[in-house]
């Protein structure tokens, strides 16, 4: 792209993907998740253009980029450009205070891992402009526009952890979130001699296949049918096993599966939080397992790899807990484990996991980081 040969950065931001102790498929539902960023992140370089309405993006990894006008935001046929497009667009339904831009992104966050590669570009994204014209954003504003371009120009109806983690999280800490009522805490995180580890299976999960947003329709269909007994509930958030049975009867199977592995994982969420407080590891690495249970049979986001990678897990005692992480469908298992033990474990699950699916797998330590921020 021409504007490369020119192109002198007046602003750096960084912006990270994210893990989730607990908690998945929670947000959406107006529960708990216990997010935080990672150092994984996506760097963008930012210049402003002079004009008014062209602007530039061009992406190191891909090697290809695009112009585009603020006047025609459509929607393109490739998924990465969507992710820009929409912040775009929701920018400019915000504010007119947007001119022409060139932008250089470097992506060091693994792309359908499960830890939110399209959280980070968005919040990056719109956290750069915002600096750069002065558009008066608050953070909780490119917090709720990113999620906003996710449903309008990627098709996935997210909830809004990733973009929550992405912007908001504080070094050393993880974010309690009630998806409710926007309310957060940070619960510093100290489990030496203990690690966070994630190993990918290398499988790639897309959320706008539609399968994300099945789960959410099913949510909400349940909903629906706790309404007629309970006009008071209005997510599942309010909702309990009591009342899920009393409905039996009137709904599928499916949808009842779905609605009791939310509100059970309502629970563990808030267990997990008290025994991270009570520096109680164990119960939740036995937390961890019961979460991974309920995604891959009553919630069914899980797959083969990620349910072997979670079994294999089960056989080393230095693993205190592992279950799949994110959306599903492929990514990343996140697994509790003593730091003596990672080097063993990952090589024999490496080697496992090669001879059952003829694929490499590949890991690293994750441990909590700062939000979208500045770097020059
Ligand atoms: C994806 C979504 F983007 C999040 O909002 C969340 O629902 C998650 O899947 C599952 O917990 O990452």
């Amino acid at each position: 792209m021409q504007f490369l040969d020119h192109f002198k950065p007046e602003l750096t931001i960084e912006s990270p993907g994210r893990i989730n102790i607990i908690g998945e498929h929670t947000d959406y539902n107006m529960g708990f998740v216990l997010p935080t960023a990672i150092e994984k992140k996506i760097t963008f370089q930012f210049q402003k253009n002079g004009s008014d309405k062209t602007c530039h993006v061009y992406s190191k990894g891909y090697d290809t980029g695009f112009e585009l006008s603020l006047d025609a935001i459509a929607i393109s046929k490739v998924e990465w450009e969507n992710y820009i497009l929409g912040v775009l667009n929701e920018i400019s339904k915000r504010t007119d205070k947007l001119r022409g831009f060139d932008c250089v992104l470097e992506s060091h966050v693994p792309i359908g891992s499960g830890v939110s590669s399209s959280a980070a570009l968005e919040c990056g994204l719109a956290f750069g402009l915002n600096e750069m014209f002065d558009l008066g954003l608050s953070r909780m504003d490119i917090v709720e526009l990113s999620q906003a371009a996710e449903h309008t120009y990627a098709g996935t109806k997210c909830g809004i952890m990733d973009q929550f983690a992405s912007v908001m999280s504080k070094e050393g800490h993880v974010i309690l979130l009630d998806c409710e009522s926007l309310e957060y805490s940070y619960i510093p995180i100290h489990i030496q001699p203990y690690k966070i580890l994630l190993l990918n299976t290398n499988v790639s999960h897309n959320l706008a296949s539609g399968e994300y947003n099945k789960r959410r329709a099913q949510c909400e269909a349940g909903v629906t049918a706790l309404q007629k007994r309970h006009p008071e509930v209005k997510s599942l958030r309010n909702a309990s096993m009591e009342m899920l049975d009393a409905v039996k009867d009137t709904i599928d199977t499916t949808v009842y599966e779905r609605c009791a592995y939310v509100i059970q994982e309502k629970t563990r969420v808030l267990e997990a939080v008290e025994a991270l407080k009570a520096n109680n590891l164990k119960r939740v690495g036995e937390l961890l397992y019961e979460t991974h249970d309920g995604l891959s049979h009553l919630y069914e986001v899980s797959c083969p790899e990620l349910d072997f990678l979670v079994e294999f897990s089960k056989n080393n005692d230095a693993v205190l807990g592992a279950r799949m992480m994110g959306g599903g469908f492929g990514g990343c298992t996140i697994n509790l484990i003593h730091e003596d033990a990672i080097e063993d474990f990952v090589a024999a699950a490496a080697k496992a996991y090669e001879q059952a699916y003829n694929l490499k797998l590949t890991w690293f330590e994750a441990s909590p980081s700062q939000g979208t921020s500045i770097l020059k």
